[in-house]
């Protein structure tokens, strides 16, 4: 392959010294709040994203002002477990250097939002003092791992949860470029070459994603991950894992090379063998991958182009033996279970839903404050979900009546009061901070679910869990690709609509409808909301039930995505 068809990013890749590039230079030039483009494509690899609050361009336009630059910063929590400590650094640096929330991201991550750019260092460098850290949160390496978040559920989480901590350590990128940058670390000798062992100086051709699921709950949607492990779990022992591979949702509108896939699961491994696997898989796509055209470098590409068997073969190849064959597992949703429960050890859990992850005080409901407040008691930890919320957990017998107590003051006790289609949503951030926002998610989701409560109501169908995801592009940040109703922006306040995904997130949608605006909404789910009232078999899921009605042809894999859909679906 010649290096003139490479993408531009490896060009910058090659030429950045290991992630370096010029950032620390472009830190020092305040006479702007931006950094160059090859660093802002470097910052990625560090954990932070180069954004514009896009409420303001018009109007900074219009005055020949700078766009109003700030920082996304993105924090790692393999398996999502953080302490009290640890929510109380983050609390304190939303207010002091961001837009004074946090965000719970559908990766078990915390994100801060608009840290201007003299802010930037210190506030990793605080990220870094409180033990937790922002390499490989972003960028073409793995990202955060993560893990069913509750361990204590099951007496084998502990396990899975260090696994995924493993996994997290292992394929963490080895250059000493985060601490030179940002820890004021030692600057490596310019006669020295530095080794990347697993990556090599280009690092992955795209990002990649791994998580661990314990049946039957698939909370963290294996499914859409480059790289998963189901725990296979026999007499209360951990046997070993399932090993998926190729899921992830990203696509364009109007490009059907273009698709979200769903994960294959390939075959077994023992406990022993997931960071061995877990790196064979990384260096099979590290060389395999499409290095010449982003929108098509991910994983699911490299399988859907060779052929499942061919991927099995050459990661047997690199692993030297091979992985046995798969194990019965069953997954039953992909939700979380809100409010108390207790575990077999006598401890105590709470899962508090936070509409949208965005942990913020409103007028009536300062639940940041209030988790604050329990942060400050809490003696357990913080359970970040793929669902965007969060868990109490390991809360000791004896301390469960003052968090209650907390969570009463605060008015999170009732949370999970809501509707259950409220309780199974999911929207990514988009405006205004996402540079590639096509339409309102996390601004808008809220009403439109509100709208529908209206008519789920009058169907009798409030306690039932249907899942409703919502994001402003179709790269699929909140999964909406394998939710069984799916919105995805196409402009300002026009959506496509799809139907039909699974329950546990174990099959893809398809497109119902095109360009609906706020107004269709209600108008195209009513009648199909009131044939699932009235026809559904006993326990069918609304996903499910929209296929057997004919609403939606199912989609069996990725590469029929964009076929077999209805006429009508694309009449607007
Ligand atoms: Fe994502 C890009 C937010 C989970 C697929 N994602 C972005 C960026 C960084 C926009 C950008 O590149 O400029 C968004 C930042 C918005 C902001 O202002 O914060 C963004 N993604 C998010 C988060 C915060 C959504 C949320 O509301 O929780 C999630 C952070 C996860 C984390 O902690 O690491 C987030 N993104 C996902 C997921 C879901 C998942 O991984 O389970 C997906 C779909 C799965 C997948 O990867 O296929 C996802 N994000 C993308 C893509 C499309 C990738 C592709 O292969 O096509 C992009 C765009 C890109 O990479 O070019 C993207
Ligand atoms: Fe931004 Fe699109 Fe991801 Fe939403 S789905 S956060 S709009 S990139």
């Amino acid at each position: 392959m010649s290096d003139e068809k490479l993408s531009a990013n490896e060009g910058i890749k090659t030429r950045s010294n290991y992630l370096r590039g010029t950032i620390a230079e472009g830190l020092r030039d305040l006479s702007t709040g931006s950094l160059s483009e090859d660093d802002q494509q470097l910052l990625k690899f560090h954990g932070t994203y180069q954004q514009d609050d896009r409420d303001l361009r018009a109007n900074r336009r219009k005055h020949k002002l700078e766009k109003a630059y700030s920082f996304m910063i993105r924090i790692r929590v393999p398996g999502g477990v953080a302490t009290p400590g640890q929510w109380l650094e983050t609390d304190r640096m939303a207010d002091e250097f961001a837009n004074g929330t946090i965000k719970l991201t559908t990766r078990q991550a915390f994100q801060l939002h608009g840290i201007i750019k003299s802010n930037l260092k210190r506030t990793i460098k605080e990220i870094n003092d409180t033990a937790m850290d922002t390499i490989a949160a972003c960028g073409d390496v793995n990202r955060n791992v993560m893990c069913n978040p509750n361990p204590y559920l099951s007496s084998v989480h502990d396990e899975v949860l260090r696994a995924a901590q493993d996994i997290s350590d292992h394929l963490t990128p080895q250059t000493r470029a985060y601490h030179e940058i940002w820890l004021d670390g030692e600057k490596v000798e310019s006669s020295k070459e530095e080794v990347e062992p697993i990556y090599g100086k280009t690092y992955l051709p795209r990002k990649f994603k791994i998580t661990i699921a314990v049946p039957p709950s698939n909370d963290v949607d294996i499914y859409a991950n480059d790289l998963s492990f189901i725990a296979i779990v026999e007499d209360r022992k951990l046997v070993g894992y399932n090993v998926a591979v190729g899921g992830g949702l990203g696509m364009t509108h109007g490009n059907e090379a273009t698709f979200p896939r769903i994960a294959d699961v390939i075959g077994f491994c023992t406990p022993d063998q997931v960071v061995d696997v877990s790196e064979k898989v990384v260096m099979v796509q590290r060389d395999h991958g499409d290095r010449t055209d982003r929108k098509h470098a991910r994983l699911k590409y490299t399988i859907e182009d060779r052929g499942v068997d061919w991927f099995k073969a050459e990661l047997n190849k690199y692993l030297g033996y091979d992985l046995e064959p798969v194990r019965d597992f069953k997954f039953e949703n992909n939700g979380d279970r809100y409010g108390w429960v207790e575990d077999e050890l006598g401890n105590f859990h709470f899962t508090l839903f936070v509409e949208g992850g965005r942990v913020v005080d409103t007028p009536g409901y300062p639940m940041r404050e209030g988790l604050r407040e329990i942060a400050r008691v809490h003696e357990g930890d913080f359970r970040l979900t793929a669902n965007q919320n969060v868990i109490i957990a390991n809360v000791a017998a004896e301390k469960r009546s003052e968090i209650e107590a907390l969570l009463e003051k605060y008015g999170m006790h009732q949370a999970h009061q809501r509707s259950s289609l409220r309780l199974s949503s999911i929207a990514c951030v988009a405006l205004p901070t996402c540079g590639l926002a096509l339409a309102e998610a996390e601004r808008y989701l809220p009403d439109v679910v509100t709208d529908i409560e209206e008519k789920l109501e009058e169907l009798g169908l409030r306690h039932d869990a249907i899942t409703i995801r919502m994001t402003g592009c179709p790269n699929g940040c909140g999964r909406p690709f394998i939710a069984e109703i799916g919105f995805v922006g196409r402009g300002p306040n026009r959506y496509n609509l799809y139907l039909g995904g699974g329950h546990a997130g174990q099959r893809l949608s398809k497109l119902y409808r095109q360009d609906l605006d706020a107004t269709d909404i209600r108008a195209t789910l009513d009648p199909i909301l009131e044939r699932y009232a009235k026809e559904r078999n006993e326990g069918e899921h609304f996903g499910d039930f929209v296929i057997r009605a004919g609403i939606v042809n199912e989609t069996i894999q990725g590469p029929d995505f964009h076929q077999n859909i209805k006429e009508e679906a694309l009449k607007n």
